[in-house]
């Protein structure tokens, strides 16, 4: 089935068709309207390695950039079934931006939240200024020349454990049955925000130069944000670990190996993250997984993406320096392997951001936010310094023509 714009086009769907595919946001399907997306029936893969980026669900081998958009897409659709639950369509939004506030209203079905992030502007500016959304509150250091933006995401959706499953603003708007987990609703609402910035007329912030982070928890939400809305121009999850930057099957690999690292087994048991459609894949069948997570880098690609890591056991530095160098091969396939990094060191206590990940930082925001002619190339900085993608995959990366 090719994505249809209308509803009256999804309605004349034939009623005999097989079960409707994976919901992907409207602004997705705009973007894509000659993709078939993944086959309703696509279901899993049976694979200790890392699925290919590059085959897509029919089995056709990805050679082209143009064919990029409609994998990108299926991948997508991978993550919402099997991981994440569906981000619903933007609703109407109205908004406001000053220079300490922006207010967001949603309203759907006849039912409507509100929400405030508050701003902090760079002294003096007027505007339209770079700005990083920062998932309560940045643990590193943003410049004094871009925004920040600190989002209360636990306000969109609790993340006490997993009876925090279905609350908070999001699921007051759309039900606390709704199959988004946490990090979906979060991203929802990080695209909500941008919408605001969008339509404001007095343009404090530009909404091309938007920036998106978190650390720990809240980096795996900001790594999820940034694969979700590809307005955002440069996204940096930082000590993300397990459910961000780490791949399920090099974590369980680990795991094995004796490391007290996070699984996804455990991960479900913990938090409200995921949606709960991830539970029996995650409990029973990582393996079984059309995705991974050097998928949800390729999902950033080819916008800026540094990820930033530990190398706390916990976290998974292992896993989560084969995950990313894996993920890697997705921007040098598309050409812009410069657009990504991923930077993990020692010797530093869990989102205490150290020196010695400034520079990388710094490059990065001043290339993405800043738009200054700095090099972002060749950031991969890791203590396992043995860890390569090739013990990870069985797929060779093409250079898309
Ligand atoms: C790294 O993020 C999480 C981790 O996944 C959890 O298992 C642990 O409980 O909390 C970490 C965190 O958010 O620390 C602030």
């Amino acid at each position: 089935m090719k994505y249809a714009f209308s509803s009256t086009l999804l309605l004349a769907t034939p009623l005999l068709a097989a079960p409707s595919p994976v919901v992907v946001d409207l602004a997705e399907r705009q973007a894509n309207t000659t993709c078939a997306g993944l086959p309703a029936t696509y279901s899993a893969v049976s694979s200790a390695k890392l699925p290919d980026p590059f085959t897509s669900a029919s089995g056709e081998k990805i050679t082209t950039k143009a064919q990029w958009p409609c994998r990108r897409l299926e991948i997508l659709q991978m993550f919402y079934k099997y991981e994440l639950g569906d981000k619903p369509d933007k609703p109407t939004v109205t908004g406001t931006v000053s220079s300490t506030s922006i207010s967001v209203t949603a309203s759907t079905g006849g039912k409507s939240i509100s929400f405030s992030a508050s701003v902090r502007m760079p002294s003096g500016a007027t505007g339209p200024v770079p700005a990083i959304i920062a998932y309560g509150g940045a643990s590193l250091g943003i410049p004094s020349n871009v925004a920040t933006i600190t989002f209360n995401n636990d306000d969109m959706a609790q993340q006490t454990n997993t009876g925090s499953r279905g609350k908070g603003k999001f699921y007051d708007l759309y039900g606390s049955s709704h199959s988004a987990g946490a990090m979906t609703a979060w991203a929802w609402g990080v695209s909500r925000i941008i919408d605001v910035i969008e339509a404001d007329t007095s343009k404090k912030i530009d909404a091309k130069r938007i920036g998106v982070t978190g650390c720990s928890r809240n980096g795996k939400g900001a790594f999820v944000a940034g694969a979700l809305d590809e307005r955002i121009a440069l996204t940096l999850p930082q000590e993300s670990g397990s459910g961000g930057a780490a791949c399920w099957r090099i974590s369980d690999s680990e795991h094995s190996a004796g490391k007290n690292i996070q699984t996804a087994s455990e991960i479900v048991g913990e938090n409200a993250w995921f949606s709960s459609r991830f539970d029996t894949w995650a409990k029973s069948n990582v393996n079984g997984l059309g995705v991974d997570h050097h998928m949800l880098a390729g999902l950033v690609a080819p916008r800026g993406l540094l990820v930033i890591e530990n190398n706390i056991d916990w976290l998974g530095p292992v896993s989560t320096t084969g995950c990313m160098r894996t993920g890697a091969l997705i921007y040098q396939a598309l050409g812009a392997a410069d657009s990504f990094g991923f930077s993990e060191t020692p010797g530093h206590n869990h989102c205490q951001f150290p020196s010695s990940q400034q520079a990388e930082l710094t490059a990065f925001i001043n290339k993405f936010l800043l738009g200054r002619s700095v090099s972002t190339a060749g950031v991969d900085k890791s203590d396992q310094t043995s860890v390569k993608a090739s013990s990870y995959i069985t797929w060779t990366t093409p250079t898309l023509t």
